[in-house]
């Protein structure tokens, strides 16, 4: 079997096929409503992605409610070679969480409960299926933060998170959740409950094991429950919104940031000109600056004192406006206009998205060089004879954008629909840029099927071998999330 989608990739006949048996099996051991299958259900939310890129053929979807009940899926799974794909929002950016053939979905979103938290030492330990953004509301009312906050937050999972090594819009702050989690309960290939569900921020008691979940992408089993550490909430939010006009300045800008706002920052992000078109052209909202500028940053500060954190924000852009860095500015002046000005970064996905297809990547580069992929991205597709943006061109516009603060930049490539020549005019050529700068080809997004290729570029076969060799030792069948990853 070969995939329509996907023609260059053959079903592995290695894995059973679904059988009568086995859903008689699992609507055994699982609660009424948590087997769908394809002859009862229409299944596409499950097999197709939020870019609606990628499209699976999963005739069988199973929404467990415990970590018992994903113990048991996995334990026929096993002895049947049943492949499986974890699946918690399905807001992911590489097409990691859906199926490619007739891989079993693992929905998890039935597994949403905290278990517990605790208002002295800030620890948190939770299902894997509750959504960021419900969690993150139920840590606010205890005057507590998840160390995480990105633009699905109303969709995605936090072990969709912790799959997928998310990074998102307080990395600078919080750091990466390598830092942050500090326990795992995840379901082996085999059945077998691997329970690291530790609350230490200290422990070293040998290898750290459960790191190796973060950033698996359900390549080695199915998260079901995490612990993690959350940082008290920040009285005090602030968010500045400027207009600079070359990416020197916007480096400028960032140095001085970590200089002056030191502890209190909590985000720098970055937007260059035509992305913030892309937004106006969808949103009703007026934009925060009158005059156009080649780029934009949003600038936020979290800290415990107002005077002191407005005064410091205040000195920040009055200085970077003495020295001529920024060529205009806003201060949001209540929460209604921190939220909108957080619009203007974290709508840039949705309203591209609006044009038909993205070619998207997420990439690690040197600071200096950053937005440079940018402009030579544009250069090489008008040298292919591709106009940008105009009407009788399929490519809708190139915009750069990101979080600077981590040296991660966001190109996307938007299209009216998807098209082969333009994706071999920038693949592997964007790769090849990046491996030419040791940068990363996927910074926060992961691997997902759309950058399995592509591996090399960013890692020394020496490391991918040692990969393999740990995909090898935890899933043996390899039926865990396949022809992904690696
Ligand atoms: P899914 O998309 O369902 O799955 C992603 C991967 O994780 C798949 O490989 C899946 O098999 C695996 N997985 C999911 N749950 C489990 C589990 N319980 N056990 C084992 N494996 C599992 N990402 C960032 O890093 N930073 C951003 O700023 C950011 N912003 C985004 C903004 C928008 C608008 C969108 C649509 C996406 C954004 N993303 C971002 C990408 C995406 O939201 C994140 O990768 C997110 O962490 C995925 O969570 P999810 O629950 O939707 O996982
Ligand atoms: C963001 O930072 C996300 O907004 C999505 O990581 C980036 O869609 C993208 O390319
Ligand atoms: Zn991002």
């Amino acid at each position: 079997l070969t995939s329509t989608m996907y023609p260059d990739v053959v079903r592995d006949e290695r894995f059973g096929k679904i059988t009568a048996e086995d859903i008689k099996y699992f609507t055994s051991v699982l609660p009424p409503g948590s087997v769908l299958t394809a002859a009862e259900e229409d299944l596409s939310g499950y097999n197709i992605d939020s870019m609606r890129k990628y499209h699976g053929q999963s005739q069988l979807v199973l929404k467990p409610r415990s970590t018992e009940e994903v113990s048991l899926i996995m334990k026929r799974c096993h002895e049947r070679k049943l492949a499986v794909v974890p699946q918690g929002g399905n807001t992911g950016l590489v097409g990691g969480s859906v199926p490619v053939f007739d891989e079993i979905v693992i929905s998890m979103s039935l597994m949403n409960k905290i278990r517990s938290f605790d208002e002295v030492s800030g620890i948190l330990v939770a299902d894997a299926g509750c959504i960021l953004e419900s969690t993150d509301q139920y840590l606010a009312e205890r005057g507590y933060i998840f160390p995480l906050d990105l633009g699905a937050k109303g969709s995605c999972h936090i072990g969709g998170n912790v799959a997928t090594n998310a990074g998102g819009l307080r990395l600078l702050r919080y750091g990466s959740l390598h830092g942050t989690v500090l326990g795992i309960e995840a379901v082996m290939p085999d059945g077998t409950i691997f329970d690291s569900l530790g609350k230490l921020r200290k422990d070293n008691t040998g290898y750290d094991i459960k790191q190796l979940f973060i950033g698996s992408e359900g390549t080695l089993g199915v998260i079901t429950g995490i612990s993690i550490f959350c940082p008290r909430r920040s009285k005090v939010v602030n968010v500045a919104f400027f207009g600079l006009e070359s990416y020197e300045k916007v480096q400028k800008a960032f140095v001085k940031a970590k200089g002056e706002l030191s502890e209190i920052l909590s985000a720098f992000e970055f937007m260059d000109t035509a992305s913030q078109e892309q937004v106006a052209r969808f949103s009703e909202l007026r934009r925060p600056l009158d005059e156009p500028h080649n780029f934009y940053v949003l600038v936020e500060t979290s800290g415990s004192n107002r005077l002191h954190d407005e005064e410091k924000l205040q000195t920040y852009l009055e200085g970077l406006m003495e020295s001529d860095v920024i060529a205009d500015g806003v201060l949001a002046q209540d929460e209604t206009q921190v939220k909108n000005l957080w619009t203007w970064r974290e709508g840039i996905p949705e309203s591209l998205g609006k044009s038909g297809g993205v070619y998207k990547y997420d990439v690690s580069i040197p600071l200096d060089e950053l937005y440079q992929l940018v402009e030579d991205t544009r250069v090489r597709i008008q040298e292919f004879g591709h106009d940008i943006g105009t009407e009788g061109s399929n490519v809708v516009n190139v915009v750069g954008y990101g979080h600077l603060g981590d040296g991660n930049l966001h190109l996307n490539v938007a299209v009216k629909q998807y098209d082969k020549e333009i994706e071999h005019i920038l693949e592997p050529w964007v790769y090849e840029w990046i491996e030419k700068r040791h940068g990363s080809v996927s910074a926060e997004h992961g691997l997902g099927f759309a950058k399995k290729p592509y591996l090399k570029y960013s890692k020394d076969q020496s490391v991918i071998e040692l990969m393999r060799q740990v995909k090898k030792v935890y899933d043996p069948n390899g039926i865990m999330n396949p022809y992904k990853y690696i």
